[in-house]
């Protein structure tokens, strides 16, 4: 099914003047109203007015996290604050985190939006959805929940933290539909185990994961894990939050809810755009967003851009799956090594399992990286040689992939600590000026 065909199967010509008219409201709007953005077009000497076709807003400048930071708390707000009806933040590690509003209408359209992933990854109001993002600034349980129950579905707010109760309601109310990070929720599957039920026997059929970068073979542990079909759902909160973009039941790249956002492909080096099919990172401009709308905002994410017609039936540009962040690439002893090289290497590897972390430090003058990850329950009952084996394989594998040698630490099950929200796979122990 699909949620709201006028927009999602929209012909492209059509969707085109429809995003070329919002993004013409929109730079009047923010050159009215924010004066951030009226002395940074003013600094880069345009004006909404030489927007004449939709690839004309290659000539405005990006938007960046520090602006937000900058600006804290409403600063880049484009409406009074007696129209906002909700805040979110993002947690942002250090320092301020990032503040953003919502209108009413701001609201609705996040409903809309999250009611097209939903119903993209195969949800209906026939549905039990229990929804284990941690409810509060974060906005990934709330994004999800009012999407949830616009299409009709139940939801069950049982937020994250408490996974033993978490089972114990998806048993007891039946639920069909898994919300959350794939880190937390593979989780929840070993605690389900742990508790003596088999998380396939389960009624569950779909997961609608997303808030972190997972890969292919991710997807495949949580499906083996919970027998179920587990979906993508892509956003960020300085745009909205959950709801840019989401996984249909083809699987192939996620569908962007494009009436909604205009999304670009630039070189993270040189900023210049990029192509269809080329590989870059996802720039977002808010077509429709009222309380805090954002021009040419740089995700840091690296994706590709399809816009051929899905078999689906959806017309809207697809994107694809997010393995990493221009900003979490490490160098490592001169050598870049993005953590999901990692993740792949160790997920195609018998008797690993999906949990890992990936330590670096230096020793004297020189980086090292460490790559600690837990063995299968089976694999570690196996015997010392079988082990030894095992170790050297991962090592050398990890050479072939990063050219660079690597620590390799196996450990036994469940010896990482498990988070409940996005997880932490990197520990960069190095100084940080540099010394
Ligand atoms: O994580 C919004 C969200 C909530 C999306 C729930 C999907 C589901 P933030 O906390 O602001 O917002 O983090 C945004 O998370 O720039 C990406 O780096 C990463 N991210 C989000 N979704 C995905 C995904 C939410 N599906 C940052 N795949 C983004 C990879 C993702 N990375």
């Amino acid at each position: 099914m699909i949620w709201n065909p006028r927009f999602e199967c929209m012909d492209r010509e059509e969707m085109r003047a429809l995003q070329l008219a919002r993004l013409r409201e929109t730079l009047a709007r923010v050159y009215d109203r924010v004066p951030f953005y009226r002395e940074s077009f003013d600094r880069a000497g345009v004006k909404p007015a030489d927007l004449e076709t939709l690839e004309d807003i290659r000539k405005f400048p990006f938007t960046v996290k520090t602006d937000l930071r900058d600006h804290y708390p409403y600063g880049l707000f484009a409406v009074l604050m007696k129209e906002v009806v909700r805040l979110h933040a993002s947690s942002g590690t250090t320092g301020k985190p990032i503040v953003v509003g919502y209108t009413k209408n701001d609201l609705e359209t996040w409903a809309e939006c999250i009611a097209r992933i939903v119903t993209m990854a195969g949800v209906t109001a026939s549905d039990v959805a229990q929804v284990t993002f941690g409810y509060g600034l974060f906005t990934g349980a709330f994004g999800l929940h009012y999407g949830l129950e616009k299409v009709g579905a139940t939801v069950v707010p049982s937020s994250s933290g408490n996974s033993e109760k978490t089972i114990m309601l998806m048993k007891d109310f039946g639920a069909t539909a898994l919300i959350g990070t794939p880190s937390y929720c593979l989780h929840l599957a070993e605690v389900a185990m742990e508790m003596g039920i088999d998380p396939v026997s389960l009624p569950l059929r779909v997961g609608l994961f997303g808030s972190e970068a997972w890969s292919e073979k991710m997807r495949g542990e949580l499906e083996r894990a919970w027998g179920i079909k587990a979906t993508d759902n892509y956003g960020l909160s300085e745009l909205m939050g959950p709801g840019v973009s989401g996984d249909c039941e083809r699987f192939s790249g996620m569908h962007i809810a494009e009436d909604h956002f205009l999304v670009e492909i630039i070189d993270p080096g040189t900023g210049d755009p990029l192509d269809y099919g080329q590989k870059g990172e996802v720039v977002i401009t808010t077509l429709t967003k009222e309380a805090i709308p954002m021009v040419r905002y740089r995700t840091r994410d690296i994706s590709v851009l399809n816009p051929a017609p899905c078999d689906c039936g959806r017309t809207t540009v697809r994107m694809r799956k997010v393995t990493g962040r221009t900003d979490d690439m490490l160098i490592i002893s001169g050598v870049n090594v993005f953590p999901s090289q990692i993740e792949s290497v160790l997920m195609g590897v018998e008797g690993i399992a999906p949990h890992y972390q990936i330590i670096v430090g230096k020793k004297g003058l020189l980086d090292y990286l460490e790559v600690q990850v837990e063995l299968t329950p089976e694999k570690f009952t196996g015997n010392f040689r079988d082990l030894e084996e095992l170790e050297d394989k991962l090592r050398r594998k990890l050479y072939s992939v990063l050219s660079l040698s690597a620590k390799v630490r196996l450990l036994e099950p469940k010896s990482l600590e498990r988070s409940t929200g996005k997880a932490k796979r990197v520990i960069d122990n190095r100084p940080k000026n540099g010394l």
